[in-house]
């Protein structure tokens, strides 16, 4: 029986207004496409589908078309989606109702009464109708809601506790299967930070607190009961294989920000043998195909102007330019020789600049400078020009040229014949 695992869709997301729409789209393509050449017939996503708690009319819609096209395109016998720290809990359960009848799962969320876990408890039929597999759909739960307290407990106290908490849990899960679905091989869920054992930090990945435990560490695998075959993580949007337990990430299929494009991105494949409950299911990594470039370039401004009129691609999206420029005084008209690099491309492939960032390379030190720049003055004895002047100090450490001051006074100029022309209207 083969799972597809994927998490952390992030759809909406639009780190540094960068919008990853037009990529979610073509990889929901894909990921249909996929399904139907490789006989899936599970579809597991491990939490945080959507990046806000409150996702747009948008990021709701590429949700539910995708949903209905599973339903509809694909031989999928079940799909169970889970949520995320990102996700709201009860935004992800509210079509539950509906979304049963397209044998579709959701669990937005779990409360610390186990007498309610049941609902996590997702049996996946074989044609002939006997259940092959139970999957425990485990979303993110908050450790405040199993139970671990801080307060009075020394950082060692609290960690233990928290392990014993997400022990019990997963063990408690692989009990309830087991009384329902004898024999069968038995898979979780989980929206959390595991580490395989040894590692305390993974290279790239993303991190963003979600327990108290991190500040202590991340939990141990050996908070998965041995039942489990597979264990389908989210969380992480990095690609991790945590041996001990079979668990895996698969990470981000489209990159949510730009440290996400500088790696491959993935979903997993998990083979299940339905005749042999409790062994390691069969794990295959694939590559998501890129469907945008993104650009990191650094140097002198002349070097990235350079870089960027020679830049080429295949994908059909624009580029993303992140662009660094290392100058000597802050260039005031570099946006305007940057826009005449870019009118150099086709019209429809002119790259799209998302960050441009100057980095001084003669700091001055403002402690060497003219002590007065701090004195209290009140601003009533400053002319414009001086405030501006000031400012301009304390941001950059250094005089600005006369060309910026000549750049600022036409401002002022424009502002007086502004006033001229309101008192002419
Ligand atoms: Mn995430």
């Amino acid at each position: 029986m083969k799972i597809l695992h994927t998490s952390d869709w992030h759809l909406g997301v639009s780190a540094d207004q960068a919008p990853r729409r037009e990529e979610h789209k073509k990889f929901i393509d894909w990921i249909i496409d996929y399904i139907n050449e490789h006989n899936i017939e599970v579809l597991v996503h491990a939490g945080d589908t959507f990046h806000h708690m409150q996702p747009s009319a948008r990021a709701l819609t590429l949700y539910y078309e995708f949903l209905a096209r599973c339903s509809t395109e694909t031989k999928l016998k079940q799909m169970i989606v889970t949520g995320g720290n990102h996700d709201s809990p009860s935004r992800i359960d509210a079509p539950s109702s509906i979304l049963e009848a397209l044998n579709i799962h959701v669990i937005g969320g779990l409360l610390g009464d186990e007498s309610t876990w049941d609902r996590c408890l997702c049996p996946v039929y074989a044609d002939d109708g006997h259940v092959e597999a139970v999957i425990l759909a485990v979303p993110y739960i908050h450790e405040s809601r199993l139970g671990v307290h801080s307060i009075g407990l020394t950082p060692r106290e609290v960690r233990d506790s928290m392990i014993d908490k997400f022990s019990h849990l997963y063990s408690k899960m692989a009990d309830l299967a087991e009384k329902a679905y004898p024999d069968v091989p038995l898979i979780a869920t989980g929206h959390l930070t595991c580490y395989p054992d040894g590692v305390g930090e993974v290279e790239g990945a993303y991190y963003t607190p979600i327990h108290l435990i991190e500040s202590l560490g991340s939990l141990p695998p050996k908070i998965f009961d041995p039942r489990y075959s597979y264990v389908a993580l989210g969380h992480i949007h990095q690609k991790i294989e945590i041996p001990a337990a079979n668990a895996w990430y698969p990470g981000s299929p489209v990159p949510t920000d730009v440290t996400e494009a500088r790696t491959p991105r993935h979903i997993l494949v998990v083979d299940v043998d339905p005749e042999k409950p409790r062994a390691f299911a069969q794990v295959t990594e694939v590559e998501v195909p890129n469907w945008r470039s993104v650009f990191e370039i650094s140097g002198s401004i002349d070097e990235i102007f350079e870089k960027t009129k020679i830049l080429e691609w295949d994908q059909d999206l624009i580029p993303y330019l992140y662009l660094n420029a290392e100058v000597e005084a802050p260039m005031p008209d570099a946006m305007q020789r940057l826009d005449e690099v870019l009118d150099t491309f086709d019209k429809g492939k002119r790259p799209r600049v998302v960050r441009y960032k100057e980095t001084l390379t003669s700091l001055t030190n403002l402690t060497g400078e003219d002590p007065s720049i701090f004195k209290h003055i009140p601003l009533n004895d400053l002319s414009p020009a001086e405030v501006f002047e000031r400012m301009y100090v304390l941001k950059h450490g250094q005089p600005p040229t006369d060309s910026i001051m000549t750049a600022f006074a036409t401002l002022l100029v424009d502002d007086d014949e502004r006033e001229d022309d309101n008192t002419a209207a």
